[in-house]
């Protein structure tokens, strides 16, 4: 028996992998896309197609957008105000806080219930243990979409505001992107001495798996905002040790680029009397007045 008809907009690499999910988990779906080949093989595979968007959210309970970007967003569900009216929108195109919150607003003003999800999974990934799928938004929304949406991985709810899925997708991301940052340059480093990346992709795996932990206690330190007299590491040490590694990187021709701003971060703190402080005070270097 079928669960409810779900329309899915947008089938590129990860609208799709949400269309089959849905389909495998008994779900009716109508798909649409932009580029109407795309909906080929769900039809074989036993969706329905929407030859427009508007006739697809029409036939739909709940309708979850899988598009590029915010701008793919406005551009195509703007015309089908109506059509969605009175339904759930659930939108997992990844967008910035303020564009999930501009998006939010957009749909308040036309009476749709709206849910922003950000997901923490690559389309193969999709309904597997690892999937991991954030959201903020309306409640009631959340409540209606919440039995599907566990359909594509461990579901959680951020909060009304809805800028949060993304703002926390947005952190996580910035935080990986950082530390694959500092895997390049590590390898960057050992391959001038022949070391190839597979080996140091080995050690920076084991050598972070022993310091990660080390953030549980930075994150004690920076909620009570307890920076001096330093708990951990000072500012002064670091700032030697970052400098050794500048220069490390510097003398065997590797750019310290991604180390400098670090580095910079940790001169002003000590260039205004804060050289005692624990180093993790950077962090409150990072808050940029509005
Ligand atoms: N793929 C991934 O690993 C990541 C994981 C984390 C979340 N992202 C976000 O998911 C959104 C969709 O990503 P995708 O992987 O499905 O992306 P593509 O395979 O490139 O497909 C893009 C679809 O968007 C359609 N599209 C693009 N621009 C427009 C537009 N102006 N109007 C209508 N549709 C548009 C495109 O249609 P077509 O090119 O086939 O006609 C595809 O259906 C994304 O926000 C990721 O950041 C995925």
């Amino acid at each position: 028996m079928s669960k409810g008809t779900i329309g899915i907009l947008g089938l590129g690499a990860m609208g799709s992998a949400i269309a089959a999910r849905l389909r495998e988990t008994g779900y009716t779906t109508t798909v649409w896309n932009r580029t109407a080949a795309r909906t080929e093989p769900h039809v074989k595979a036993g969706s329905n197609a929407a030859a427009t968007i508007a006739e697809a959210v029409q036939n739909t309970d709940i309708a979850i957008a899988v598009l590029l970007d915010h701008a793919g967003i406005h551009q195509n569900l703007e015309p089908v105000t109506a059509e969605l009216k009175g339904k759930v929108l659930v939108n997992l195109t990844t967008t910035t806080p303020n564009e999930a919150r501009a998006t939010a607003a957009w749909a308040a003003e036309h009476g749709i219930t709206y849910l922003d999800g950000a997901i923490m999974a690559v389309p193969e990934m999709i309904g597997g243990p690892a999937s991991l799928l954030l959201y903020s938004g309306d409640e009631n929304a959340y409540a209606i979409a919440k039995p599907a949406l566990e359909t594509l991985g461990a579901a959680e709810y951020q909060g009304t505001d809805a800028g949060l899925a993304s703002l926390k997708d947005m952190a996580l991301l910035t935080s990986m992107y950082q530390m694959f940052g500092g895997f390049l340059q590590a390898a960057a480093m050992m391959r001038t001495a022949g070391i190839p990346a597979a080996q140091t992709a080995k050690d920076v795996t084991a050598w972070l798996g022993a310091v990660l932990p080390l953030v549980e206690g930075y994150a004690a330190v920076i909620d009570n905002r307890d920076y001096n007299p330093a708990p951990g590491q000072s500012v002064d040490f670091t700032r030697t040790a970052m400098a050794s590694l500048i220069t490390a990187s510097r003398e065997e021709g590797i750019s310290a680029d991604l180390l400098a701003p670090v580095k910079r971060h940790l001169d002003e703190l000590t260039a205004t009397g804060r050289g005692t402080a624990d180093w993790i005070s950077v962090i409150e270097q990072l808050t940029i007045t509005r």
